[in-house]
Formats: structure tokens, sequence, C-alpha cells
């Protein structure tokens, strides 16, 4: 081989190479912008949760296992630490799954919650009938120091009292209120911090952007705190429509509880896109309704247009969660995706609804997209 030809082939080498070298880099860009995901393009802000269900505890839903990893870091379990599945009777626990669901949790290194302690839904039986106070102050006792106990330096924060407050702002004529007195809120409090002190300890509820309500919030806050009892948070639930609560009232709550030097976590996030029977706001379970094709408008596919409303949406209210970042620990997603959210069953059964980020496909969609784009770049 001649010398000209030796030159030419390693020009022409290394012409490949270079060219090589810009496709990789090319690639490598793309790559960055394809792998930014929820978690990532929020981790300087607040953590990014999910609530999951038992099909995703026991992993047998591979394909939200996959996106929960990928997108999220934080988990809440959405049904199997109530009291009635934790609890389910005066001697007996049955932890099976939420022990499963701690150690998902553990080995993705997730932020854990535990959800939740005291409610009045979803109650054990033996709780709901008791009506003698020592008995039920022990069974109280013994359900949060058994449980604290156990996820003790696992569970990162607990919902301790879930939903103890009317529409107005004062205590529900709970099972829990009716017999023990207005106390078990701070009683609650108490066990838990000294079952863990290190957890995390919030209080939580819907239609926390109702004024009055918000204020019977403020006021339970402040009784807690002035009596010493240690609280971390507020946990704003986030089950809300396309236009209620507005964005005003939303940031309104923001301030009100982080005024009181609490850090707020929107923790039930989802956006019904359906018709509501009774114009209601919120999460009020007791209410159901009978099905009608008037009430589910969208069996088979979001129109474009609402699809724009929900992206809108979602991007407005993101934008006061950024702009309150320094105050916020955490935005949850109440399911995984369309397909598994409880709103396709309440407060009507059996209809097709469309309030999260990811579609039944798994795949995001427009709303995920405009979320993201508030990081962009
Ligand atoms: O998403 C939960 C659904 O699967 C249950 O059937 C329902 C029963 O009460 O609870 C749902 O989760 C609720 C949460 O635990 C507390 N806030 C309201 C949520 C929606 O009802």
């Amino acid at each position: 081989m001649n010398t000209n030809r030796k030159k030419g082939m390693f020009l022409c080498f290394m012409g490949i190479l270079i060219m090589l070298h810009a496709c990789g880099e090319k690639n490598t860009s793309k790559d960055t912008q394809e792998v930014l995901t929820l978690q990532k393009a929020f981790s300087n802000d607040f953590l990014i949760g999910v609530a999951i269900n038992r099909q995703l505890i026991e992993e047998r839903d591979s394909l939200g296992v996959q996106l929960l990893i990928k997108e999220f870091n934080a988990i809440s379990p959405e049904n199997e630490m109530k009291w009635m599945n934790i609890h389910p009777q005066p001697d007996s626990f049955y932890f099976d799954i939420s022990d499963k669901y701690v150690a998902l949790g553990e080995n993705n290194d997730m932020f854990t919650l535990g959800h939740t302690l005291v409610w009045h839904s979803q109650l054990a039986d033996y709780m709901a009938q008791t009506t003698d106070s020592t008995l039920m102050a022990d069974y109280l006792k013994d359900h949060i120091n058994t449980i604290v106990n156990r996820y003790k330096g696992k569970i990162d924060a607990w919902d301790v009292v879930n939903e103890a407050l009317n529409e107005d702002g004062t205590l529900r004529e709970s099972v829990f209120l009716k017999v023990l007195g207005e106390d078990y809120i701070e009683t609650a409090f108490q066990l838990a911090a000294s079952a863990d002190p290190d957890v995390k300890l919030l209080y939580n509820d819907y239609n926390l952007c109702n004024p009055e309500k918000r204020e019977g919030v403020v006021r339970l806050v402040k009784r807690l705190q002035e009596k010493g009892i240690k609280i971390d948070g507020v946990g704003m639930q986030g089950h809300w429509g396309l236009t209620q609560p507005s964005l005003a009232e939303i940031e309104k709550s923001i301030k009100a509880y982080s005024d009181l030097g609490v850090k707020v976590s929107i923790t039930e996030l989802d956006i019904t896109v359906l018709p509501n029977p009774w114009d209601l706001e919120g999460a009020e379970v007791s209410q159901n309704f009978e099905n009608s094709e008037k009430m589910n408008p969208y069996p088979d596919e979001l129109p474009d247009s609402v699809k724009i409303q929900l992206a809108q949406r979602y991007k407005d209210i993101f934008k006061i969660f950024l702009k309150h970042k320094d105050n916020m620990d955490r935005v949850t997603f109440w399911g995984i995706n369309d397909g598994n959210t409880w709103l396709n069953n309440w407060p009507i059964r059996g209809r097709s609804n469309y309030p999260l980020l990811f579609d039944r496909e798994y795949l995001p969609k427009k709303a995920y997209d405009s979320v993201l784009a508030l990081k962009a770049n």
C-alpha cells in the first residue's frame, strides 16, 4: 500500500470515528431528555409520590412497578394500612401486605408513608361498635404503639389523623369523638410521637381550600402546638376538579398552613374531569350514585379539548406548588394511572375518569408533559 493510500484510509477512519462520536453525543443528549422524569425534574423542589394498591405492592402489576420506580420517589399505601385491614380484630394484626409495602419502599429508597392511623372510615367493626371509653382508649393505644413501633425507622411519615373535620371546621361526630372526646386527636399524635420520635406526623384531610375548613385545620394545628404536641405537617389531599378549588384558595391554604411553621404536602392529588351528580367537592366516601350515560360522557377516550384543559389545570397548580416549594415536602398522586383510580367508581360506579398523569396504558398524557415542561431547560 502506498503512503498516500494509507493516509487516505487513516483520514477516512478518523472521519468515521468523529462521525460516530458526534452521533454518540447526539444520542446522549437525546437520552438525557428522554429520561427526564417527574422525580428528577422536581428533585430540588419536593418529593413526587403515588398511592399504590395491593397489586402494585405485591409486584403483580409489572408495568406499574416499572413506572413507579422510574417516575416516583415516595409511596403511600392506598388501602392496606387502614384499620380494618391491618388490625381487623382487637388481638390480631395483619402485617403481610404492609410488610411488603414497606420493603418495596426500602428496596427502592423511597420516602414511605403510613396511611392512616386514625380514621372513621375503613375502620374495624369492633372499633365502630365500641362505646366504652376505657376500652376504646386501650385499642387506640395498642393500635398506634404496635404499628408505629413495627415500622420505626422504615415509615418516614404518618397520616396520624385523617378527615377529623366537618366542612364548617368543627370536629366530625366520629366514633372517636363520641367515645373519647375531642382530646383523641392529641392523644393520637402523642402516642405516635413517643412510639417513633423521628417519624414525621401529619394531619390529613380533603376540601382544605374551603375557608371554614381551612380555619378549622389552623385551629387544630395551633391547639396541638400550644400544648407542645409534635405535628410536622398538614396533608391537603387534593381531590380536585378542573375549575374547583380556585387557584387563589389553593394558594391561601398553602400559605395559611406554612405560616404555622408546619410543612404542607399534597397527599392525594387527582383531578376529576367528570360531571358530579351533587356538584360535590372532595372525598366524602359515603356517597354513591346510580349509573347514567349522561354522567359517563367519555367511556372510551377523553376529547382533546378536555385533555388540554386538564393539562392546563395541572400546569397552573404545579406553578403554585413551585412558588411555595420551600414550604412543601411532597406532591403525591392518588393512583398510578387512570385505569385504577378510585374515581372510576366514585361517586358513581363504573365510569371512565381521567384524573392522573398516566393513561390506562401507563403512558404519559398531555398533562404529564405540561407539568414536566415547567422544569424544562
Ligand atoms: O382510594 C381508596 C379507595 O380504594 C377506597 O375504596 C376508599 C375507601 O374509603 O378509600 C380511598 O382512599 C381515600 C383515602 O384513604 C383517604 N382520603 C380519600 C380517599 C378517596 O376516598
